[in-house]
C-alpha cells in the first residue's frame, strides 16, 4: 500500500493511503487516524463506513472523532464508499447505485458483480491489510458507520459477531428491504429474481429476525438519530431495528436527539460517545485475547512452588564479597517473601554495566557482601501476603525502579517522572523494606540486595511494585533484555527527549544501551543518527540499527564536539551519553544545537567524578537532562514494550552476543565468564540461563 499523505492530529496522525484491492479489482483509497499510543503499542482498530455519496475524506474532515481516538488510543480506519476509476462497471449510473454508494455488499449481476465486492473489502482484505502494515491489535475491532455506511456496520457485525467487539452506527438506514433505496439497489446488485432474498443478507433489521439471539453477544448496539433527520420517517426506520431486537434479546440503544439532521454537525456531535462505547468493548476484547494467549505455568514447577511456598529455600548464588573480588558461587538461604514481597525463580540474567560499575568499587551505594543482577527474568515462586497484582507461575521482570501506584505517591500520579520514591532508601541501603535482608549465606551471615532485585541468584526475593508482570509467549531469556538497558536506551529517546521525525542526535557509546538509543531514534523517524564510538567494531550493527554517521574520535584531533558541529553546522538537536565518562558527558552536551540542543546523561559515573561545562552552553540554549530506565513507569510500561517486542516492531536479538548456561549451579561460573566477555569489549549483553 502506498502513503499518499500524512497529517499530525491531536498527537497522532491522520494518513491517507492507495493500494490495488484483490477483492474490487480496482485501486483503493482509505483514510487511517494513528492514535499517540500506537507509537508505544499496537492499538485496537474502529472501522467507520461512510454513507451513500461520501469518501472517506467526509468523516476525516467533519467527522469529529479524533481528539476521543488520541486519548483512548484506538485507530480508526475509513474506507472509500465504492470501487472508482476508469473502467468500473456501472461507474456512470446514479449516486445510489455506483460511484459513492456505500452499500457494503458482494454484487452477484452483472454489471455490478465485477467490482462490488465492499463486503469482502471491509470485512476481509482492509483488516488484513491494516493488521499487517499498521500498528494495529490483530482481532480487536469494532464498526460503526453513517446512514448507508451505519446499516452496513450492523450487517457486517450482525453477520459476523465474533470478529467484532462492538457496533453503533449514525442514523443507518435500519431496515433497507423495505425502504425505496434498498429496493433499487439490491435489485441492480443481485439481480430482479434474487433480490429480495438476497438483500435479505444484507438487511440489519431482518438479520436480527433470522438469526434470533445469537446476537445478544453484543452486550449493547448505540444507535444515534436525529429527529429532524429528513430521511427519518420514510428510509431509516430505527423503530423497525427496535422491534426486532426487543423480539430477540438483542439490547440496542437509539438514542433520539431533537434539533440534529442527517449530516456531519450531527456525527461530530456524538463522535466522542461513539469512541468511548467502541474502546471499552475493544479494551475488553484486547484482554480476552491476552487471556487466551495465556500459556499454562508447567504444572510441575507449580507444584513444586507450592512445595516451597513459606519456607526458606536453599540455593545458588553469585556473591560479591568486595571489590573487584571476583563472584563465588554460595548455597544461600533465601527466606520466604513478607508482607508486600514477592519470591522469584530467576530464568535468565543479562548483564548490565552497572553491574560492573558497582563490582569494580565505583558505587556510592555499593555494599558487599551482596547479590549484583538487576536484568532478569523470572518466575513469581511464591507471594508475601497482601500481594494481589501477581500469582505463582507468572512471569515478570523485576525492575529496579518501582511503580507503587498508591494513591498518595505523587511521583506515581505524575506524567513528568517515573521515579516512584517507595522503597528507594531501603533499596539503596541493600534491604528489604522492613529494613532487613532475605538472604543469607550458610554460615547465618546477612548478604545485601542490590537495586531491589538481586538476580545473580536462583531465587530472589522484590517488592511487589518492583515486579513487571509480562506475557509469558515472551521468552525470558530475551525479556530480561527490558529489565534495564534496552528499555533505558528506548525510553531516553521516546520519553525524555521525546525526539521528533527529522531531529537529528548524536550517540556517544554504542554499548547496548546506547543501541538502544538508535533504534529508538530510528523508530522515531531521526533524520540522522551521528554513533560516536572509540570501538570501531560497534559500527556496524550501530550502522545496521540506524545510524546514518559513525565517528570515532580518536581518528580525530579535533575535540570530539568540535567534529559533531562541524558535521552538521549548529549542533545536533539531541545527544544521548551512553558511557558513563564526565568528560564525554560534556562533550555531548557542547555538540547540541545552539538554541534549543537537548542532551540526555544516561551513562552511571564512578563515585566522586563531577560534571562541568561553561555556563555559557547553557545560556546558549542548550539543556542538560538525565534519565532514569529511560523515564518508563515500570510496571505498566515494560509489559507494554514486551508486546512490541512480541510483535515484531522491536527487535532484539541482536544485542544477545553471548548466551551462557549455568552448569551443575555453578552461577557464579557462568557469571564471572558473562563479566569476562562483557570487559572484551564487543560483548552487547552476555545473557546467563539458570
Ligand atoms: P557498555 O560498556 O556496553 O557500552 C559503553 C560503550 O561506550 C562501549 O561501546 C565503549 O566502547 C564506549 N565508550 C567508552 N568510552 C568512550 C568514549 N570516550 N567515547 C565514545 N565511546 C566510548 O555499557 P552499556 O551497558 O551500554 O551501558 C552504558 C552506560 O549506561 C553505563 O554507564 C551504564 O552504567 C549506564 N546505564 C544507565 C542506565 C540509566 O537508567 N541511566 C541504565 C542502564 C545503563
Ligand atoms: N547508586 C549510584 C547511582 C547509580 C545510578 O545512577 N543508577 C541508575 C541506574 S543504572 C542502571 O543500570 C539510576 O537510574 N539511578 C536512579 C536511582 O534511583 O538509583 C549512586 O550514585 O549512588
Ligand atoms: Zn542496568
Amino acid at each position: 500500500m502506498k502513503l499518499e499523505s500524512s497529517n499530525k492530529v491531536f498527537g497522532g496522525e491522520v494518513r491517507k493511503y492507495t493500494h490495488a484491492s484483490t477483492a474490487t479489482g480496482t485501486d483503493m483509497t482509505f483514510s487511517v487516524y494513528v492514535p499517540p499510543a500506537a507509537s508505544l503499542h499496537a492499538v485496537p482498530v474502529l472501522y467507520y463506513l461512510s454513507g451513500l455519496t461520501c469518501t472517506d475524506d467526509n468523516a476525516v474532515q467533519k467527522g469529529g472523532f479524533f481528539q476521543a481516538c488520541a486519548t483512548q488510543g484506538v485507530m480508526m480506519v475509513f474506507p472509500d464508499t465504492s470501487p472508482r476509476g476508469a473502467g468500473v462497471a456501472g461507474e456512470d449510473e446514479s449516486y445510489d447505485l455506483g460511484t459513492g454508494a456505500g452499500f457494503y455488499v458482494d454484487a452477484t449481476a452483472a454489471p455490478w458483480s465485477a467490482n462490488y465486492r465492499m463486503y469482502e473489502y471491509v470485512t476481509s482484505e482492509l483488516p488484513a491489510l491494516v493488521e499487517a502494515n499498521l500498528p494495529a491489535a490483530r482481532g480487536a475491532r469494532s464498526i460503526t458507520g453513517h446512514s448507508m455506511g451505519g446499516h452496513g456496520a450492523l450487517t457486517v457485525a450482525f453477520k459476523n459477531p465474533s470478529a467484532y467487539a462492538s457496533v453503533s452506527a449514525f442514523a443507518p438506514i435500519c431496515a433497507p428491504t423495505s425502504v425505496p433505496w434498498g429496493e433499487k439497489a439490491f435489485g441492480a446488485y443481485f439481480g430482479a429474481d434474487d433480490a429480495a432474498a438476497r438483500g435479505k443478507a444484507h438487511d440489519a433489521t431482518a438479520l436480527l429476525l433470522e438469526r434470533g439471539r445469537a446476537f445478544a453477544e453484543f452486550d449493547d448496539v448505540l444507535i444515534d438519530q436525529g429527529l429532524d433527520d429528513q430521511f427519518l420517517a420514510t428510509q431509516l426506520r430505527p423503530e423497525a431495528l427496535e422491534e426486532a431486537a426487543k423480539k430477540v434479546g438483542q439490547k440496542v440503544t437509539v438514542r433520539r436527539h431533537a434539533g440534529f439532521d442527517h449530516s456531519y454537525f450531527f456525527i461530530s456531535s456524538f463522535a466522542a460517545d461513539h469512541v468511548a462505547f467502541h474502546a471499552k468493548a475493544l479494551q475488553r476484547r484486547l484482554e480476552q485475547l491476552a487471556a487466551a494467549e495465556q500459556i499454562t505455568a508447567d504444572p510441575a514447577l507449580l507444584a513444586s512452588f507450592q512445595e516451597t511456598a513459606g519456607k526458606p529455600i536453599e540455593c545458588h548464588a553469585a556473591v560479591a564479597w568486595g571489590p573487584k573480588e571476583p563472584l563465588t558461587n554460595e548455597t544461600i538461604v533465601v527466606q520466604p517473601p513478607k508482607a508486600g514481597e514477592v519470591r522469584v525463580k530467576v530464568i535468565s540474567n543479562a548483564l548490565c554495566h552497572t553491574d560492573i560499575y558497582t563490582l569494580d568499587g565505583h558505587d556510592p551505594e555499593g555494599l558487599f557482601p551482596c547479590i549484583l543482577g538487576h536484568e532478569a527474568g523470572a518466575i513469581v515462586e511464591s507471594v508475601g501476603p497482601g500481594v494481589t497484582s501477581v500469582v505463582p507461575g507468572d512471569h515478570v521482570i523485576p525492575c529496579y525502579t518501582p511503580q507503587c501506584n498508591a494513591p498518595g505517591c505523587i511521583f506515581c500520579a505524575s506524567p513528568k517522572t517515573n521515579l516512584c520514591p517507595t522503597i528507594r532508601s531501603t533499596q539503596g541501603s541493600g534491604v528489604m523494606p522492613d529494613g532487613t535482608s532475605r538472604f543469607k549465606t550458610k554460615d547465618g551471615r546477612d548478604v545485601y540486595h542490590f537495586m531491589g532485585c538481586s538476580t545473580f541468584s536462583e531465587y530472589t526475593v522484590i517488592a511487589e511494585i518492583s515486579a513487571a508482570k509480562i506475557n509469558p509467549r515472551m521468552p525470558l531469556n530475551k525479556a530480561c533484555l527490558f529489565g534495564c538497558g534496552i528499555s533505558t536506551g528506548l525510553g531516553a529517546v521516546w520519553n525524555t527527549c521525546k525526539v521528533e521525525a527529522g531531529a537529528s542526535v548524536a550517540v556517544f557509546g554504542l554499548g547496548a544501551v546506547g543501541l538502544a538509543v538508535v533504534q529508538a531514534a530510528k523508530l522515531a523517524g531521526a533524520g540522522r543518527v551521528i554513533g560516536i564510538d572509540v570501538n570501531p567494531d560497534k559500527f556496524a550493527i550501530a550502522t545496521k540499527l540506524g545510524c546514518t554517521d559513525v565517528v570515532n574520535p580518536a581518528e580525530h584531533e579535533k575535540p570530539i564536539q568540535q567534529v559533531v558541529v562541524g558535521m552538521t553546522k549548529w549542533g545536533v538537536d539531541y545527544s544521548f551519553d551512553c558511557t558513563g565518562n564526565v568528560e564525554v558527558m560534556r562533550a555531548a552536551l557542547e555538540c547540541a544545537h545552539r538554541g534549543w540542543g537537548e542532551s540526555c546523561v544516561i551513562g552511571v559515573a564512578a563515585s566522586g567524578k563531577e560534571i562541568a561545562t561553561r555556563p555559557f552552553q547553557l545560556v546558549t540554549g542548550r539543556v542538560w537532562k538525565g534519565t532514569a530506565f529511560g523515564g518508563w513507569k515500570s510496571r505498566s510500561a515494560v509489559p507494554k514494550l514486551i508486546e512490541r517486542c512480541l510483535a515484531g516492531e522491536l527487535p532484539v536479538d541482536h544485542y544477545v552476543t553471548n548466551s551462557i548456561d549455568v552448569k551443575d549451579g555453578d552461577v557464579a561460573k557462568a557469571t564471572n565468564e558473562a563479566i569476562d566477555a562483557l570487559h572484551g569489549g564487543n560483548c552487547l549483553r552476555a545473557v546467563v540461563n539458570y
